[in-house]
């Protein structure tokens, strides 16, 4: 209609600087975890960009399709919708964002106001309106495996080994939940401070089975601090220990690292249009 031709007529200025402010208005709650929903914001961003499949095109944070069965019941994204859920209000008061724009964003944003690097983000994503294309399960880590899975999961994306050990470095935030994924706690003290911590404390403590009922984690001596079998693949692995070295004695390679791989991973197939 005459309306849809006039695109530009009584549109809102797209102030995502806005959207920004009220994303970090959100972060901090007293009791909630560990007091900031910024981890969790992190990981919403993550799984919703990380079933992109290369060969294929499909999957990633294009259409947020994690609004929909099947991919909200997913095994793997047990526990996003208090992400999604936390950012519904922002959509409301700004309802020309995408929620594939506001997903990617917040992730950003909960970085930045975390302590970590600027992450390179720009608008450009729309959202699908069903379920008919959510990616296939399982396209997202399995925490249990070792390093052979992990090189297979961000192979597919197309990472190679020193983009997979930055990534994996978010694990310095926040924790498991027994009732989401079946692991349990924090990887590091400061679990709400974006840092080069999480590669200290995989090279540096002493790790454990953990001695419970839950799936096999390793924990340290204070029985504190957990890592996942994914985790330990990075010192196990030869070719990834190189970078946990690395990342761990130069936290300043790490940021600009992590934060060139993380932009690259929110833009996954997302069809930006081309540079004039
Ligand atoms: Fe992760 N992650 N992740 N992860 N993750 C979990 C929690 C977080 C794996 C497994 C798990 C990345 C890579 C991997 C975060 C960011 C990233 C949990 C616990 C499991 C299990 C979920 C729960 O119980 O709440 C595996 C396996 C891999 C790779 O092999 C990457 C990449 C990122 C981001 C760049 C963040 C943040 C959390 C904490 C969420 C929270 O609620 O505190």
């Amino acid at each position: 209609g005459i309306q849809a031709s006039m695109p530009q007529l009584g549109e809102p200025k797209k102030d995502y600087d806005a959207v920004r402010k009220a994303i970090e208005n959100l972060l901090d709650a007293e009791d909630y975890d560990d007091g900031s929903f910024g981890p969790v914001l992190v990981r919403l961003a993550w799984h919703a960009s990380g079933t992109y499949d290369a060969a294929s095109g499909t999957g990633g944070s294009n259409g947020a399709t994690m609004r929909w069965a099947p991919e909200s019941e997913h095994a793997a994204n047990a526990g996003l919708a208090v992400a999604r859920k936390l950012l519904e209000p922002v959509k409301a008061a700004y309802p020309w964002i995408s929620y594939a724009d506001l997903w990617t964003l917040a992730g950003a944003v909960a970085i930045e106001a975390m302590g970590g690097p600027t992450i390179p983000w720009r608008p450009g994503r729309a959202d699908k309106a069903s379920g008919n294309d959510c990616p296939p399960d399982n396209r997202l880590p399995d925490a249990a495996q070792g390093a052979g899975h992990v090189r297979d999961v961000f192979g597919r994306m197309g990472f190679d080994d020193r983009e997979m050990v930055a990534l994996v470095g978010a694990h310095t935030l926040g924790r498991c939940h027994t009732d989401r994924s079946g692991y349990s706690g924090p990887w590091t003290n400061a679990p709400t401070t974006f840092s080069n911590l999480y590669f200290q404390e995989l090279l540096n403590n002493k790790w454990r089975k953990k001695r419970w009922d839950g799936p096999l984690q390793y924990e340290d001596k204070s029985g504190q601090l957990m890592m996942l079998p994914a985790d330990m693949a990075l010192v196990w692995d030869k070719k990834f220990k190189k970078y946990v070295d690395l990342y761990a004695k130069d936290e300043e390679a790490f940021f600009k690292d992590f934060a060139a791989a993380f932009g690259k991973l929110m833009e996954l197939g997302v069809p930006f249009p081309a540079a004039a």
